[in-house]
């Protein structure tokens, strides 16, 4: 049997086996997959890790917790959610990642949020293990007393499981500035304690400058990287982007500031088309529509005249960059396939796992840039694990100090993913590098621990 066989073999064992251990999770699968595929032939290499059994043992949550949240709604209504806090690894430090209140949550998404999670934030540099958890809470359309009512119920059961030391929630889809709020002053209340606990925290009470706009400024400072290995540069590119939340907003912005034209946005009713470029006034006011009057991006099209295309992505619109920043699975093999054919050069990820498997061998088959979100995303918990520091310090850095940082962080986790997936070509294979470097870290303080 060929070495490659060998190692196919090995992955197709493994998968079988983690799928019968967790049916019914498809996204969890997913994301183990892609670690796997890349991570065998290294664990296949180094008995230490087979014989350890270490990649077992990192697709085994440490614990899941699930719990009812009951709340009332405006009209007296009783209503019923589930939460969910998936504690996955804390071998080189405390649980950290974010929150995500959707409709589409489900314990297979969370899980494979929270296992990207535990290399990501291996990768940032910074002493932090992985979670992630939420509840299948739809914030859309429910007043603001609706949501701090549930953000309070939801908070009177995870405060029994979180803190400081052993696990730091934060924001993620529909978590923004305004959950934080209510979910902190609740876990404040409970505590009787004034902790570092939550990220992404308002200016006024512990938290930190640049954390709303790390995600977005992260992936491009990333991009920036490996278009600066090509010799080349942001300046004038053609860029889609695809979301108008956090992550796509401040992508659009350090875009645009960067000389990119950004043509797109989206949200999940359509897509806007905006050949001129969102920038200045007009990203303001995009801005404003999303953050404070939480308006659907077909309005952007009305106010400044240009194309809403209803219910799709804005993948086939041409581009030389591409940043998928909504959610998972967003493009799929179709959508590769024609930003390939329309000029595309770099694909940057600023959501988690946007693409699926067959999307990332079409971009790699056709040898163009593309970084996986649990390296191009990382900005995010970066900034939020310097939030935990600056709490802990009880010192605010400068926006500048911060940036700098940020900015440090993203070239180290660039230059990382190099040295395990540079290839001999000028599109080194940044998901096996990024998946090895993460790995090696957790791999190697659970070995350090014995069988645990
Ligand atoms: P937001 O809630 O701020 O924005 C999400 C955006 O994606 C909205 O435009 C939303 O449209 C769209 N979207 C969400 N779900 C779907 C769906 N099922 N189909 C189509 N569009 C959808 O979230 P964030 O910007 O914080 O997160 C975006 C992505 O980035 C997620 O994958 C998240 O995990 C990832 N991420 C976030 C980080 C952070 O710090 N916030 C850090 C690292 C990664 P609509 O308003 O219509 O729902
Ligand atoms: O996916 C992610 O990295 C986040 N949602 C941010 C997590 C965090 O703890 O800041």
């Amino acid at each position: 049997m060929s070495n490659s066989d060998l190692v196919q073999k090995e992955v197709d064992t493994f998968m079988a086996s983690l799928k019968e251990r967790n049916p019914g999770e498809p996204e969890f699968h997913q994301a183990v997959h892609e670690v796997t595929e890349s991570l065998m032939p290294f664990v296949l290499e180094h008995e230490k890790y087979r014989k350890a059994r270490i990649l077992e043992r990192m697709t085994e949550p440490d614990r899941i917790l699930t719990f009812r949240v009951t709340w009332e709604d405006d009209n007296k209504e009783i209503q019923v959610n589930r939460g969910w806090r998936v504690q996955f690894n804390n071998a080189i430090g405390p649980y950290k990642g974010g929150l995500r209140f959707h409709p589409t949550v489900t314990l297979s998404v969370l899980k494979f949020l929270g296992f990207e999670q535990v290399f990501k934030n291996s990768l940032t540099t910074l002493p932090m293990g992985g979670g992630k958890g939420g509840s299948n809470f739809d914030p859309k359309g429910k007043s603001d007393s609706e949501v701090m009512r549930f953000c309070q119920a939801l908070m009177v059961e995870l405060y029994r499981y979180i803190g400081s030391d052993r696990d730091i929630p934060a924001g993620d889809i529909g978590v923004g500035a305004r959950e934080i709020g209510y979910l902190f002053g609740q876990y404040r209340r409970l505590e009787n304690r004034f902790t570092g606990t939550i990220t992404g925290k308002g200016l006024s009470f512990g938290g930190s400058l640049i954390r709303a706009e790390a995600t977005g400024f992260g992936a491009v400072y990333f991009a920036e990287n490996m278009l600066a290995k090509r010799g080349e540069g942001l300046d004038g590119k053609t860029a889609a982007v695809s979301g108008s939340g956090n992550v796509a907003l401040y992508a659009i912005q350090k875009l645009a500031e960067k000389g990119a034209r950004v043509v797109t946005a989206s949200d999940s009713s359509g897509f806007i088309h905006d050949p001129e470029g969102i920038r200045d006034e007009k990203f303001e006011w995009l801005r404003e529509l999303k953050e404070q009057r939480r308006g659907r991006i077909r309005e952007y099209a009305e106010k400044f005249g240009c194309e809403f295309v209803e219910g799709q992505r804005p993948w086939g619109v041409p581009c030389e960059l591409a940043f998928p920043c909504a959610t998972q699975n967003e493009v799929n093999r179709q959508n590769a396939e024609d930003l390939v054919k329309n000029g595309c050069i770099a694909v940057t990820e600023g959501a988690n796992m946007p693409s699926d498997l067959d999307a990332i061998r079409v971009f790699q088959e056709a040898g163009i840039l593309f970084a996986p979100g649990k390296a191009a995303n990382a900005g995010g918990v970066a900034v939020s694990g310097l939030e935990q520091s600056q709490n802990a310090m009880r010192i605010s850095w400068t926006r500048e100090e911060v940036d700098r940082r940020l900015q440090d962080i993203m070239r180290k986790i660039h230059d990382r993913c190099i040295d395990f997936g540079a290839n001999g070509s000028d599109a080194p294979n940044y998901v096996k590098g990024a998946n090895i470097a993460g790995f090696i870290k957790v791999a190697d303080a659970m070995l350090a621990y014995g069988a645990v």
